[in-house]
């Protein structure tokens, strides 16, 4: 823990999470010799409202003491709920858009970090269609922008982009792993090939830590309420409660049920970011003191490895469907086809879901299975939460919450 006196000194004033921290108040951290002294480091997470950014601050503060600078946009209606848990005077926001190369820059030139992790995106890959030179600017032009600056003003501050398994898009083969080809099939899936370029252009010319993974879906009781896994978890809450009321159900509308994923738990992947951005502390055939350096050298960039991360199970979106029903003791039938197709209540005989074709895409991504293969064995790792635990663990959530609310709603 640093001391009051210590932050004060180091940092600046206190901030909580309503304030931003502002930059000119971050200034003594740029002080190297008090850094080295007190042995620290400065991490930069942008992405800290969304699910992968809360969980990579709290298992930060927990495993390490770093100091951690969260990026946060202006929005006019304050969405901090996932941080609202955490209360260290390790954490600060700062304002940073990806949208605006200034602020990246602004922010990397007076913060200093060693660690850098990207995590902020536009990630909903349905929305990527109706922006797709939005999506394409956070996701694609702003990497360029941070590896820039990173490249300016702090080289060996070691950088994370978060990949993705819609790279692969239109697979060639099953499992994926690292060698499969990039054939994106949406805006959002095109802009994380065209950053996995960049990313590994700017690291063998100019010898960067800089790397991005292949990350296959990942899910949490923290994930946005859009993405399928949610959309049903809080959706089958709802509908138990309803149905424990004696009302007819509103049944949930979905699109495609019969894509496959690869689901893991978020938790599980953000140790892993941390660990790839740390490889010569797992890897034996690296060489830690060739890390150690203000500047890394092209032997120490040139054994850097990416990797894929990935349950390496896939499941269809029906499976999620009936799992998640069946954790709040709802039994159902699937009578139909294409779009008529329904989930039949056994007991109740209520439609739980039906099919509406605004949720299909222009161009699906039919099935994503993952080989992370390479990670395990490089890294001795296994992922802690099976895909039923997942499942039981959304629904869980979202059930006690909506039992909170009834309760509240009647007092
Ligand atoms: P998420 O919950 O949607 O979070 C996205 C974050 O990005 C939010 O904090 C959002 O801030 C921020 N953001 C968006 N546009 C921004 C901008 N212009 N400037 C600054 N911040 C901005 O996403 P996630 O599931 O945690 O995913 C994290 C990363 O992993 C993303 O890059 C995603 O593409 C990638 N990924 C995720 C998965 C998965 O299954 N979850 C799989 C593969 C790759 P606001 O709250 O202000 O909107
Ligand atoms: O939950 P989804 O929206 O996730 P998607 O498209 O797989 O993308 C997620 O995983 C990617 C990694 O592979 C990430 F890069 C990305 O950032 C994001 O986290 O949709 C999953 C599947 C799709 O096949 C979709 O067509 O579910 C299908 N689906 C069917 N009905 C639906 C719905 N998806 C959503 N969001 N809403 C539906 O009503």
């Amino acid at each position: 823990m640093l001391t009051q006196n210590l932050r004060e000194t180091l940092l600046g004033k206190k901030i909580d999470n309503a304030n931003i921290l502002s930059i000119s108040d971050a200034k003594l951290i740029r002080d190297e010799k008090l850094r080295q002294d007190l042995d620290y480091k400065i991490v930069i997470i942008t992405g800290v409202t969304g699910q992968d950014g809360s969980h990579m601050v709290d298992y930060l503060l927990k495993h390490t003491n770093a100091i951690i600078f969260g990026g946060v946009r202006r929005l006019s209606v304050y969405n901090h709920k996932n941080l609202a848990h955490i209360s260290s005077d390790r954490f600060f926001l700062v304002n940073f858009d990806l949208t605006d190369s200034h602020s990246i820059a602004s922010v990397i030139d007076k913060i200093r970090p060693d660690y850098f992790i990207n995590f902020a995106a536009q990630s909903f890959v349905a929305s990527s269609w109706d922006f797709a030179r939005q999506t394409w600017e956070t996701n694609c032009t702003a990497v360029l922008d941070i590896l820039e600056a990173i490249r300016l003003y702090r080289p060996n501050c070691r950088f994370y982009n978060a990949g993705s398994s819609e790279e692969f898009g239109n697979v060639s083969y099953s499992p994926q792993n690292e060698l499969h080809p990039l054939k994106p099939r949406s805006p959002y899936g095109a802009s994380k090939a065209a950053a996995r370029q960049i990313v590994k252009v700017y690291r063998d010319s100019y010898n960067l830590y800089a790397i991005q993974s292949w990350l296959f879906n990942h899910e949490g009781t923290r994930r946005g309420e859009e993405f399928v896994t949610r959309k049903i978890s809080k959706g089958v809450a709802r509908i138990s409660h309803e149905i424990s009321q004696g009302v007819v159900p509103t049944p949930i509308e979905l699109g495609n049920i019969y894509a496959k994923r690869d689901w893991s738990d978020s938790e599980d992947f953000v140790q892993c970011v941390w660990m790839m951005l740390n490889q010569e502390r797992y890897r034996s055939e690296l060489n830690p003191a060739q890390y150690c350096v203000p500047v890394y050298s092209p032997k120490a960039i040139e054994s850097l490895k990416e990797y894929v991360l990935s349950s390496n199970e896939t499941h269809t979106i029906k499976e999620f469907i009936e799992l998640a029903f069946a954790c709040l003791s709802i039994r159902g039938r699937w009578e139909g086809t294409d779009i008529n197709e329904k989930y039949i209540d056994n007991n109740t005989n209520h439609v739980l879901i039906s099919i509406n074709s605004n949720f299909y895409r222009p161009a699906e991504v039919e099935l994503l299975l993952g080989d992370s293969t390479e990670f395990r064995n490089d890294f001795n790792w296994t992922p802690q939460t099976s895909f039923k635990e997942l499942v039981q663990k959304m629904v869980s959530h979202d059930h006690a919450d909506q039992c909170r609310n009834f309760i509240r709603s009647i007092k």
